[in-house]
């Protein structure tokens, strides 16, 4: 069965990576059509929309998207993408990969991300020139998803259970509200959990990373934290991510444009190639994901490596050595 996979590389180096995830999945015996198209700052300019209709409705048919980066209209690109593809969740993984010099080696998390609501709700207004406001927005029915979401991965993936990090301490409604909803879904199916205010977490997980696998977590403080995690584990270019929905995903590196490297041929491209694995894995290619999982760890581990990672290899240097490794 033929599978639709839509491509939107979007900005920056958004442009560089993508093509790159793309050559790794065409030299894969798996039988994908890609279809691409625009979204961000570049069509904007071009039209004066930064994801036209026609994209979205590619996201909101394919059987999963690849997308890159979105810079200054990343509002108007990454959160309607995920809404075509009706995402609850945003899965980030961010572990240490041997032979990257990273901050804190012993890294092995995954972040399940909200990815509809909190502060990205997208309500924000500016009443007068002195004062600007935003509704924070957490429903029952969102964290709901988001708790079952959350137990059927550490079943599957066999982790003890999950850490909810939050704030409602002083969120009392909004996060009171998230955390309640989560450990009584926990609770409901069995899975144990523990929580942890997300400030607090920030510090502990720099100090003592192992303490924590799979942490569920607002909107807002999953972009964050995880971005924090990214520091610990030798930056940006390593975070792959999925947004999955009920029946479809969509693939990106956490990463954003990277305006100061963007065009020079060095952006590393393993948080997309691995972000491609996880989607070969979503349509059920378990054992090409893993081989592209194992072909970029033994590339990070033996080079080439991208300057990000202290090499001098370029984007397409990495991504031919992905391949020869398949
Ligand atoms: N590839 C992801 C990307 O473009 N990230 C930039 C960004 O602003 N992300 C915000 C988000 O993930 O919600």
């Amino acid at each position: 069965m033929t599978h639709e996979i839509a491509v939107i590389p979007g900005d920056g180096i958004g442009q560089e990576v993508t093509p790159a995830a793309v050559e790794v999945l065409e030299a894969l015996d798996v039988d994908f059509e890609f279809v691409e198209a625009e979204a961000g700052d570049a069509v904007k300019e071009e039209t004066g929309e930064a994801l036209p209709q026609e994209t979205y409705d590619l996201a909101a048919s394919a059987d999963a998207t690849l997308f890159g980066a979105a810079g200054e209209t990343a509002a108007d690109v990454i959160l309607p993408l995920r809404d075509a593809v009706d995402s609850f969740v945003n899965i980030r993984p961010a572990k240490a990969y041997p032979g990257v010099d990273a901050v804190r080696p012993e890294t092995d998390l995954v972040f399940l991300r909200e990815n509809t609501e909190g502060v990205y709700s997208g309500i924000e207004d500016r009443l007068t020139q002195d004062v600007s406001t935003l509704t924070r927005v957490v429903t029952e029915s969102a964290s709901e998803d988001l708790g079952e979401f959350a137990c059927e991965y550490v079943e599957d993936n066999s982790y003890d259970g999950f850490t909810i990090a939050h704030k409602a301490n002083v969120m009392r409604e909004t996060d009171g509200l998230f955390r309640d909803t989560i450990k009584r879904v926990a609770d409901e199916n069995g899975v144990e959990t523990d929580e942890v205010l997300m400030d607090a977490f920030a510090t502990h997980v720099c100090l003592n990373p192992e303490q924590f696998d799979v942490i569920v977590c607002p909107n807002l403080a999953g972009d964050v934290l995880s971005d924090l995690a990214a520091g610990l584990v030798g930056g940006l270019g390593l975070l792959p991510s999925a947004n999955v929905g009920p029946e479809r995903a969509l693939f990106e590196p956490v990463h954003g444009t990277a305006p100061d490297i963007a065009g020079e041929g060095v952006a590393n491209p393993a948080a997309t190639i691995i972000s491609a694995a996880m989607l070969l894995e979503y349509l059920g290619y378990d054992e090409e994901g893993q081989a592209v999982h194992e072909a970029v760890e033994a590339t990070l581990e033996d080079g080439p490596r991208t300057p990000d990672l202290g090499g001098d290899a370029s984007t397409e240097d990495v991504t031919n050595a992905i391949i020869g490794r398949l």
